[in-house]
């Protein structure tokens, strides 16, 4: 029998108002792993109900030390079950298990302690005058909406969900539909470890239907959104009308700029990483290589050679770099792609077609990595974003024509700078317009460091302080000596 996941609500596990149920489907096999509530606007005003009757019950009383141990608990708890949850996420997702195994839970496990110590150490402002002093005080905003997407499940969710509750605000969630399951182990975990019901709500279903309930609803006070541009101006649209505080963390086409004085090898392999990560679904992927004309030929034989040999296959095997994308609606997008590609003059290198894997994977939306040279760098498959594992690779002459051809997309996420010359390292990343640059390396995170883009990537940063000011609003008290 094909398990029903429920909404969490005031602490009860419920369905949908509607009784109607989605399939989540498996873009491994096929197959229906289980059903989610679809909920609609009914269920997302139950859920701000439920938030701002435990804003108002003893959640109000907890201390930061108290929060911040909740928060520990949770960590300790998902750190305990991590192979099993890692398994949930790989199948949900399509994902390799190693990858959920070693990245996606684990960094839910930072998040919560992370935030448990961030807070417990967090001050605010005091400023004294001749003759009066000021001092600021820091509230919850109330209940937030948080909306998550599908490529970093509960990686998303807990850097969310941890300063949120950190800063003593109420919740109502909502995952992406097509991958809910580890949301739902979430809620059952902050149940657990005794979390007042109300505190944390989860609704299921479709963006459209519940989502925009969420950012409409008038007692839901900031929102915070992952996901994509198209969708993330909706909903910047919806909750700025409002006067919600937002939070837009949005798509990228991200720049993997390779000059020719870097370590080869090492910008080799990082360039493979950043490309093809999560089968290239990750908003800081770099999906443009550019390389410097002296060694565009060797970097890029080296490069279709190490992407050529990547396995695609089994999210379970060990072995596998490469699993499923996230669904099959999804490989058609990212083949359409491929398809512009040709049309626009590129070569494929290596990739583009479905691997033949065999049943049950062939029912799977797997697709080998891509590499596409010889295309126009303003083309649209060099400048749009397509969020599967496709890169295109294009060379360049000097820095300002890496700058150039780097900053020439709607987008402004993050970068990545492969060069052992200093100075060229501090000049490029001061002028590449993007939020977060890394040099000779990629994803490289401390979780303190502000965290979003510019231009289509979003708006707002999240991080270490800028998290727990984001959710909490500051309120300065002046008194006259
Ligand atoms: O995401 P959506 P989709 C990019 C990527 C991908 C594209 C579309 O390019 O191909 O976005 O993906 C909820 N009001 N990224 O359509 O729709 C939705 O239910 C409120 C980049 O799957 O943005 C889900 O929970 N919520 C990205 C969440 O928004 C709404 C990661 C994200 O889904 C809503 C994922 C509405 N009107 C995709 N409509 C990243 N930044 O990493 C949808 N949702």
């Amino acid at each position: 029998m094909t398990t029903a996941l429920p909404n969490c609500i005031a602490g009860n596990f419920q369905p949908a108002r509607t009784g109607e149920t989605l399939d989540n489907v498996s873009s491994v096999t096929g197959g229906v792993l289980c059903t989610i509530p679809r909920s609609d606007a009914r269920d997302v005003a139950d859920a701000a109900e439920a938030a701002k009757a435990a804003r108002e019950g003893e959640w109000a009383r907890w201390s930061v030390g108290q929060r911040a141990d909740l928060l520990d608990a949770v960590a300790d708890i998902i750190e305990s079950r991590l192979e099993e949850i890692a398994a949930i996420e790989s199948r949900d997702t399509g994902k390799p298990f190693r990858l959920a195994a070693t990245v996606d839970i684990p960094r839910a496990v930072a998040n919560f302690r992370f935030f448990a110590s961030a807070v417990r150490q967090h001050h605010d402002g005091f400023h004294e005058m001749a003759d009066a002093i000021n001092y600021t005080l820091r509230r919850p905003i109330g209940t937030v909406g948080l909306i998550t997407p599908w490529n970093l499940p509960l990686y998303l969710l807990s850097w969310k969900t941890a300063p949120e509750l950190a800063m003593g605000n109420t919740i109502v969630a909502k995952p992406s539909e097509i991958t809910p399951m580890s949301a739902t182990v979430l809620a059952e975990i902050l149940h657990e470890v005794g979390l007042p019901p109300g505190v944390f709500n989860l609704v299921h279903g479709l963006g459209h239907e519940a989502g925009q309930a969420i950012v409409e609803h008038p007692d839901i006070g900031a929102i915070s959104f992952t996901g994509g541009t198209s969708t993330g101006a909706i909903v910047g649209r919806t909750a700025s009308e409002r006067f919600k505080k937002v939070s837009l963390e949005l798509g990228g086409k991200n720049a993997t700029v390779v000059f020719d004085d870097c370590d080869v090898e090492k910008a080799v392999e990082g360039a493979v990483r950043a490309g093809f990560a999560n089968q290239g679904q990750v908003c800081l992927c770099g999906s443009r290589v550019l390389v410097q004309e002296g060694i565009y030929d060797r970097f890029k034989a080296a490069f279709v050679e190490r992407v050529s040999n990547m396995s695609v296959g089994d999210p379970a095997d060990p072995d596998t770099s490469l699993g499923a994308l996230i669904s099959h609606g999804h490989r058609e997008k990212v083949e359409a792609f491929v398809a512009l590609a040709k049309e626009e003059g590129g070569t494929i290198e290596t990739g583009g077609t479905r691997p033949q894997l065999g049943a049950p994977l062939d029912a799977g939306a797997f697709l080998r990595p891509t590499v596409i040279s010889g295309l126009n760098t303003s083309s649209r498959t060099a400048t749009e974003e397509i969020f599967g594992p496709v890169v295109t690779i294009h060379p360049f002459k000097d820095e300002a024509d890496a700058v150039r051809i780097a900053n020439c997309v709607e987008y402004g996420l993050a970068a990545s700078v492969w060069t052992q010359n200093l100075g060229r390292a501090h000049r490029v990343s001061a002028a590449l317009d993007v939020g977060m640059v890394w040099v000779n390396t990629w994803l490289m995170r401390d979780l303190r460091v502000p965290f979003g883009g510019v231009k289509a990537s979003g708006v707002g940063r999240e991080g270490g302080h800028h998290s727990l000011e984001f959710f909490s609003e500051p309120k300065n008290v002046c008194i006259k000596l």
